[in-house]
């Protein structure tokens, strides 16, 4: 169908809630993982999102808190965020519009009720129904060699629904190699806590085993704004004398989290990280000496989207992805996503959900798609306005490539 000034609303409203999803950055576990599968109203309410926002009204310590059990910490949370106030914030709202799209009534209140919704399905049915209505077709989880509850699983090799992708988590070996290294001794790698030609060697043996034990899609470390390879660290070396060589030798690219501070508060567990402003040079460091090696980047501090963005012109090896974490807001998103479209044209990927819980899919999701629906529009229609003919056709080609296939695309390219 050709489009023009009428339907152009309507029909990439209606392209962009069609169009499947790739999401490449989740902390979603499937069935079969146990206590790592989380969902369902209680999780939903203690997301540490939420957390953050009701330990700055309530009047008890942190550690009285993180003490009580979860159920009672999720009706502190709801009567705090949802009743003694309107819920406002981005994850607030995000509650609403989940209960919402699984039909319940969100003025009832009757949180029984949103309990009960949960209960009545398998851990198998909640997944379908969840991905479905989010038209997730893949996502990737976040799988973490370090975590022993997670490598007590994989131990065990794990029957995993073929929707659920993994990426090999390395923030301990980065950023921890000395504790990291016991764990690692412990599970038969023979390394000391200098870097010697062994060790390395083991490191990479290690990543080489977890890659294809998981079926790693990619490899991802999150980092603080700090963050330089140009010194003498041992993440420095554990980076560019292991990992990317793993990295270049498997095809798997390593992706950088980058802008993380880690417990500023430590008292708010998971709630108390920030974020900060980091270096470019680093990435541009990394694209131009491995320029064989493949790096998806997103980065936590709004004030490096902007040269991020003109990074990813000048190396092809670069692929930015999301607006990660603190940036997952609906004003930051139209932002953001207007200057790469207008920097990069379709040649990024949009958003990740960065989910913890399942049913998080469903605002995640229905909330980006909103703003990047928005931006596409405007886009657009700036060129139905010098006259270039648009089509259905070509405009569910576009979105597919911003939604699924720029990623398939990515971990596919040679260099
Ligand atoms: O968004 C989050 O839930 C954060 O806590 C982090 O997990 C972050 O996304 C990360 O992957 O480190
Ligand atoms: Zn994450």
């Amino acid at each position: 169908m050709k489009l023009n000034k009428e339907n152009i609303i309507k029909e990439i409203t209606s392209i962009v809630n069609k169009t499947e999803i790739y999401d490449i950055h989740t902390h979603l576990y499937p069935e079969g993982f146990g206590e790592l599968m989380l969902y369902g109203f209680d999780e939903m309410i203690t997301y540490h999102y939420l957390i953050a926002e009701t330990l700055r009204i309530i009047d008890i310590p942190y550690s009285d808190f993180f003490a009580m059990k979860k159920r009672d910490q999720a009706d502190l949370i709801y009567k705090t965020l949802f009743i003694e106030r309107s819920p406002l914030s981005e994850s607030c709202r995000g509650v609403l519009t989940t209960l919402k799209m699984l039909g319940l009534n969100i003025n009832s209140q009757n949180t029984q009720e949103y309990r009960e919704f949960t209960s009545s399905f398998s851990a198998k049915e909640y997944t379908n129904l969840v991905l479905e209505k989010a038209n997730i077709k893949k996502l990737v989880m976040t799988n973490d060699p370090f975590n022993n509850i997670e490598r007590k699983i994989w131990k065990y090799k794990p029957d995993i629904d073929s929707r659920f992708k993994s990426a090999l988590r390395l923030d301990f070996l980065i950023n921890d190699f000395k504790s990291a290294r016991h764990t690692m001794l412990r599970m038969g790698y023979n390394v000391t806590s200098t870097l010697t030609g062994l060790t390395k060697r083991e490191i990479k043996r290690f990543l080489h085993d977890w890659i294809v034990k998981t079926n790693s899609l990619y490899m991802a470390i999150s980092v603080p704004p700090d963050f330089t390879l140009l010194e003498n660290s041992s993440r420095a070396i554990i980076i560019e004398e292991c990992v990317l060589e793993v990295s270049y030798e498997l095809n798997v690219p390593l992706a950088l989290m980058i802008g993380v501070k880690r417990q500023t508060n430590p008292e708010l567990d998971l709630a108390g990280d920030s974020c900060g402003k980091a270096n470019i040079e680093t990435i541009e460091y990394l694209c131009k000496k491995f320029n064989k090696n493949k790096f998806m980047v997103t980065m936590l501090s709004r004030e490096n989207q902007h040269e991020l963005t003109i990074l990813a012109r000048k190396y092809r090896n670069l692929f930015i992805f999301g607006c990660w974490w603190f940036l997952n807001n609906p004003s930051l998103i139209k932002e953001i996503t207007t200057f790469r479209t207008e920097l990069l044209g379709l040649s990024y990927m949009p958003q990740h959900s960065d989910a913890r819980i399942l049913d998080q899919l469903l605002y995640k999701w229905t909330h980006n798609k909103d703003i990047i629906t928005k931006v596409l529009i405007k886009k657009y229609n700036k060129l139905l306005d010098v006259g270039w003919e648009l089509t259905t056709e070509k405009i569910e080609e576009d979105v597919n490539r911003l939604f699924y296939k720029n990623f398939e695309d990515f971990l596919n390219l040679k260099l």
